[in-house]
């Protein structure tokens, strides 16, 4: 197997393509490298004293893990000396973050949610770092929130890393999606998948079905539509999944398809995962990998953000399913 590194990827993508200029190559590796030295505290766990609770809650009131924090400051120390950011901003940190007077800028914003699905950490399930590179608006300071606030299809790169079996990054600069695995030995990224394709049909959804009471009707609808199985309008059976790890269920659907579904109902009418570092970089991937993204009525990709921490209720994947929900939505608005 020829052994395409992180580095020749993305100098690939600038000589053929125009994309990832040297700043977003190097911001890019920079990340991957803070994700390198997450992965190795998560697989040391115990071990390394970093699991339970950190005592203090981050800007949505939810209680933060230790691993939360020292993510976090794992991923500035990795990327605010970099010369390429104005500024950042992270689930775990309440304000945007402008790099410090002392430190070099750029132009670009690096927008992230350092551990996602830190509530399974502590039982040994799979979690992941998202993120999201954007340009920072002329003459907009990277410490006004305002900023930030620009549509999903303006990023200018996104990925995600899943601290699963094996640690595997998944990253579009916009011409396609792609996967490394992380070779601990040589400390790595490898290229495994080129070109990530999603199915454009699935039998398989994830939802939390213990939220089924306060869902909307399109989404009672589709899920009843699965249940009836082979007896139903659907003519066929459909299987569940839910780690309760976004990165994690996304990582199954790009692989072999499917359907995610986080909704607004009636407990989150805004929808509970956030919009500018779990459901924007995620909708960039899994379009890229040619599958769909819609909030209901909306494509992700296109809504305007109005504050930094926005929720978005989320559907997501195999396109065909995600058509069928949509059409649903439209139909009983
Ligand atoms: P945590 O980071 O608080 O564990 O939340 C993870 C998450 O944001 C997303 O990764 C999951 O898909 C979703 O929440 C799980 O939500 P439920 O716990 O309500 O199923």
């Amino acid at each position: 197997m020829s052994r395409v590194t992180l580095t020749q990827y993305l100098v690939e993508q600038q000589r053929a393509k125009g994309l990832a200029p040297a700043d977003v190559r190097q911001l890019i590796e920079d990340v991957g490298r803070a994700c390198k030295g997450i992965a190795s505290a998560i697989n040391k766990g115990a071990l390394a004293g970093v699991l339970g609770g950190a005592g203090t809650d981050n800007v949505q009131g939810e209680a933060q893990k230790k691993l939360d924090v020292i993510s976090n400051d794992m991923i500035v120390a990795a990327t605010e000396w970099g010369g390429y950011l104005a500024g950042m901003a992270s689930e775990e940190m309440d304000n945007a973050l402008p790099i410090p007077a002392h430190l070099p800028k750029g132009e670009y914003l690096l927008v992230y949610d350092p551990l996602d699905g830190s509530s399974n950490i502590d039982v040994n399930v799979s979690v992941g770092t998202i993120f999201s590179v954007l340009r920072c608006p002329q003459g907009v300071s990277a410490a006004d929130e305002k900023a930030y606030l620009q549509p999903g299809k303006q990023q200018i790169a996104a990925g995600f890393v899943v601290y699963g079996p094996a640690t595997i990054m998944v990253l579009t600069v916009g011409n396609g999606a792609t996967a490394f695995t992380l070779d601990r030995d040589a400390g790595d990224w490898i290229q495994t998948t080129e070109k990530i394709e999603i199915p454009a049909d699935t039998k398989e959804f994830a939802i939390n079905t213990s939220n089924s009471r306060n869902w909307t009707a399109p989404i009672k609808r589709y899920i009843d539509e699965c249940l009836a199985g082979t007896k139903g309008p659907r003519g066929k059976d459909f299987n569940m999944r839910w780690v309760a790890s976004m990165v994690a269920d996304v990582f199954r659907i790009i692989s072999r398809g499917g359907i995610f579904m986080y909704p607004a109902d009636a407990k989150y009418a805004e929808g509970r995962l956030r919009l500018l570092y779990e459901a924007n970089p995620m909708s960039f991937i899994v379009e890229q990998a040619g599958g769909a993204a819609i909030n209901g009525p909306q494509r992700i990709l296109d809504v305007q953000p109005g504050k930094l921490h926005q929720r978005q209720g989320v559907i997501l994947g195999s396109k065909n399913e995600v058509a069928l929900v949509g059409k649903y939505y439209a139909e009983m608005k």
